[in-house]
């Protein structure tokens, strides 16, 4: 690895650096490039191979982002100074409102050529250990294959997903067709054309992975524990002359500050009346206009108490069912799909983007297995056994059944505290952090887009502009003040604990089993791991602490 990277000082077997960031995707980049502009000493540490964190590993047939562009993307406009001309990571076109992968993939190679982050970033290096050393007030980070790194600052941002979820079958390991889970997929693809594929799981990566290789796929089984109440995508083109033109405009950049004012950091917003505020057809003429639209809007442009009132949301729930089972013709296929009755309430769960979803699994070759009614029991060398004795047999099983999301990440990267005691014992009955960001014990050390911030409640780039900002003021600040320790009281903890569970118990999020509660890996504590108040909120309480000399931190 060293001689192979001789030209990048990132790959030294023993590293000093003020800053180590670990995870060069959304966050890392763009923590090192505002960090860079104040003159920290920035390096990164990514287990990948590339730029782009969840789109560098996600590469599984139909991987696409159900956020529209331009407001998945950075807001960030760099001024080259010794060039004296501007460069500006937002100068980019898209093809379609929801890009996938490749494109995704271009996007970053574009931030590259305009930021320069890999010159300091080691990639394939993964980090095992990272533990406070108290008397030279330094992290030690040591990598998989025996790198060490010392740093002032460490900040983390490896994202929700980066632990997978593997269910323990029995049998998962002899099966001898290929199988792969969503998150590792061959990077040269699977070729499925005419072959029987299995999917297992219908979350967002599920239903995209069914859609995508039922086109060439001779037959493709779908195995549900929980329907996806999935809303029509409505994909569309972009034409790059009218993206040139509108930002051209100078209220351009008001694009990306006006997701700041939203709940979920998206263009749009709950609107300011209740379900009932509106006679029956003033509704449904709601509910279609939503519908129209496609995308998120049916969930984050919806009524303001779509997630807290039960009947309001139920209300939402029948709108869909009646929409989604017209599509389905198969009334076998149309119950396990489209429940009459609602299985969760709407919008508790993660709702994918689809395209055709349900005309695919639709088709006469395509089977939907409903598998709390029959369990899968075992994988098989030829296929999936289920409770009622039944074995499917495919060529390819696609994994789409998740991640130890949220928690699962930081808990596996061997993190200690001042007293060498893991973050996965700290987090081991529940999760405990200040803002979202820090953690007691763990001085000098934050993190972005994981435990009780914003995150899975939020567009990715919006939390991750949102907290970086945060983090990034808050260690100039530091600087400024020549405070170089800071640390999380334990009482901050507890209480931001307490405001994270106060706000989400006022909602229905509590009553799904989802992993926004951890509940979808066994043994996993149930409690809401995403700061359920919004965008808004969560800057003013955020801002709030920095604001008043570091409520909540003890510094030295
Ligand atoms: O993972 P998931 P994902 N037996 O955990 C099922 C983002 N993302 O990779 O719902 C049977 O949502 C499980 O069933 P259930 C996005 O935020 C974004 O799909 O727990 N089934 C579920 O159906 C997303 O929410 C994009 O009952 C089992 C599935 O596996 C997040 O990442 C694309 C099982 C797992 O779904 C995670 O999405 C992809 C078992 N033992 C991902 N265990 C886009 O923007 C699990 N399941 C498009």
């Amino acid at each position: 690895n060293e001689h192979a990277h001789s030209d990048n000082d990132s790959y030294a077997k023993e590293l000093e650096t003020e800053v180590l960031i670990v995870g060069a995707g959304f966050g890392g980049i763009y923590l090192m490039h505002k960090l860079r502009e104040l003159g920290f000493k920035c390096k990164i540490y990514e287990a990948g191979k590339e730029l782009g964190g969840i789109w560098h590993w996600n590469c599984y047939p139909g991987a696409r982002v159900d956020t529209m562009v331009p407001i998945y993307e950075y807001s960030i406009k760099k001024v080259w100074k010794i060039l004296m001309s501007l460069n500006i990571v937002w100068d980019w076109n898209w093809s379609v409102k929801y890009p996938g992968y490749e494109e995704l993939r271009e996007y970053f190679a574009h931030v590259e050529k305009v930021l320069d982050i890999k010159k300091d970033t080691a990639f394939e290096t993964m980090v095992i250990e990272a533990k406070f050393d108290k008397p030279s007030s330094k992290w030690i980070v040591r990598t998989e294959d025996g790198r060490t790194a010392r740093s002032k600052y460490l900040l983390l941002a490896t994202g929700f997903a980066a632990k997978r979820h593997f269910p323990d079958w029995k049998g998962l390991a002899s099966f001898k067709g290929e199988m792969h889970h969503s998150s590792f997929w061959p990077e040269q693809g699977v070729d499925v054309k005419g072959k029987r594929v299995a999917v297992i799981g219908t979350g967002s990566t599920g239903v995209q992975l069914a859609q995508d290789t039922s086109k060439t796929a001779g037959s493709v089984t779908v195995f549900q524990r929980t329907p996806n109440l999935a809303l029509p995508m409505r994909q569309g083109s972009l034409n790059a002359a009218e993206q040139e033109a509108r930002r051209k405009d100078p209220n351009y950049p008001e694009v990306y500050a006006n997701r700041m004012t939203t709940f979920a950091g998206f263009q749009y917003d709950f609107v300011e009346r209740n379900t009932f505020d509106d006679p029956p057809e003033e509704r449904e003429r709601f509910y279609e206009k939503l519908w129209e639209a496609g995308g998120f809007e049916f969930w984050l442009a919806n009524y303001k108490d779509l997630l807290f009132d039960k009947e309001a949301n139920d209300q939402a729930y029948q709108f869909w069912v009646k929409k989604t089972r017209a599509r389905i013709q198969d009334p076998r296929k149309r119950d396990i799909l489209a429940p009459l009755t609602a299985p969760h309430a709407w919008g508790t769960k993660r709702p994918s983007l689809e395209q055709n979803y349900y005309e695919q699994l639709d088709k006469p070759e395509n089977e939907v297995v409903d598998v709390n009614a029959t369990p899968i029991t075992e994988i098989t060398e030829t296929g999936i056994k289920t409770a009622d004795g039944k074995l499917r047999e495919f060529d390819v099983i696609a994994l789409a059944t998740g991640f130890d999301s949220v928690t699962g990440g930081m808990k596996g990267m061997g993190l200690k505290d001042v007293d060498g005691v893991s973050l996965s014992e700290k987090w081991k009955n529940g999760t405990w952090s200040y803002l979202g960001m820090t953690c007691n014990g763990f001085p000098n050390m934050f993190f972005l887009y994981g435990a009780q911030g914003p995150t899975a409640f939020s567009n990715g780039p919006s939390c991750v502009e949102c907290q970086g900002d945060w983090i990034v003021d808050a260690m100039a600040k530091l600087r400024k003040e020549g405070i170089t320790y800071i640390d999380a009281t334990k009482e901050a903890e507890e209480s931001w604990r307490k405001n994270v569970t106060a706000l989400s118990d006022k909602t229905l999020f509590p009553g799904t089993s989802s992993w926004y509660m951890g509940a979808n890996i066994p043994g996993k504590p149930r409690e809401q791991l995403n700061y359920p108040g919004g965008i808004p909120l969560y800057n003013k309480e955020c801002r709030e602490a920095l604001d008043n000399g570091f409520a909540g931190f003890i510094t030295a």
